[in-house]
């Protein structure tokens, strides 16, 4: 079913790079959650514990997995998200990047450290979106923040490793240190199932630790739009996508990232 995106909402990605849109994926929260188990029971090749020390809690992440998850491949092609992101870039080619899941036991500190997800990533551009979903209950405490704005910093954020804080690439030459983060223009509300935060890649984000007395688990699902390009980043980025086979300003393949319809 197309969802159509108020002008307001559409104003306010372009301006603040996040939105929130509330109650846009209460059907399909189930059957997400059975996937997310599928992919705890049998993680993939790029699934990572960002956790290494006993009783210090767990904070597992992996990605790439919808090809053999019927449940991500079902809502990446038949839910309104890439209709959204097509209202929100303007595009009218909206490609699936990738998913990515994340699961925090009750009572781990760890934080997700502030990063931008696009230098990591293998590609540029500005007509992003990735949705942050949550599948258990969550609070302002432990949702998603993210720097309004940051979108628009004239350079990259220089990525890090979350499980031990060390710079992602050996060459950061092309990066800046993180600018400090200015609280009042921290994007933090509640939110319930069904809703979903969608935000440009460029945008700063992290969470906290997950201080509830449940485990705290969301999906993420990433979309890509009409001005995105393959960058080769000269190192390995997450994802790899090892084999690619593209040169730096190539539209990315449509084997790998298939068209998604946006009607
Ligand atoms: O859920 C988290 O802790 C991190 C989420 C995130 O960084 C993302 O969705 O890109």
């Amino acid at each position: 079913m197309k969802i159509k995106l108020s002008d307001q909402q559409i104003l306010n990605y372009k301006k603040d790079g996040v939105i929130l849109i509330r109650n846009i994926f209460s059907p399909w929260i189930e059957k997400l959650r059975v996937g997310f188990e599928k992919v705890l029971k049998k993680p993939g090749p790029h699934a990572r514990e960002n956790i290494q020390i006993k009783n210090h809690g767990r904070f597992f992440e992996d990605y790439c997995n919808w090809e053999r998850i019927e449940e991500f491949k079902d809502f990446i092609f038949n839910s309104p998200a890439a209709g959204i992101v097509a209202q929100t870039t303007g595009s009218n080619i909206v490609q699936i990047f990738h998913e990515h899941i994340f699961l925090k036991e009750a009572g781990t500190c760890k934080e997700t450290p502030w990063h931008q997800d696009l230098p990591y990533y293998c590609v540029e551009g500005n007509d992003t979106g990735s949705f942050w979903i949550p599948l258990s209950e969550v609070s302002k405490k432990n949702s998603l923040k993210v720097l309004k704005g940051s979108h628009n910093l004239a350079q990259l954020v220089k990525p890090t490793k979350w499980s031990n804080d060390k710079s992602w690439y050996r060459n950061n030459e092309n990066f800046i240190d993180m600018p400090k983060i200015d609280e009042k223009n921290v994007f933090n509300e509640d939110i319930n199932e069904g809703d979903a935060i969608l935000f440009n890649f460029k945008v700063l984000h992290s969470t906290s630790g997950n201080g509830h007395d449940k485990v705290r688990k969301a999906f993420s699902v990433r979309f890509i739009g009409n001005d995105v390009r393959y960058i080769d980043r000269g190192e390995e980025t997450s994802p790899p996508f090892k084999g690619i086979n593209l040169k730096s300003g190539d539209r990315m393949r449509e084997d790998w990232f298939p068209k998604v319809s946006i009607n």
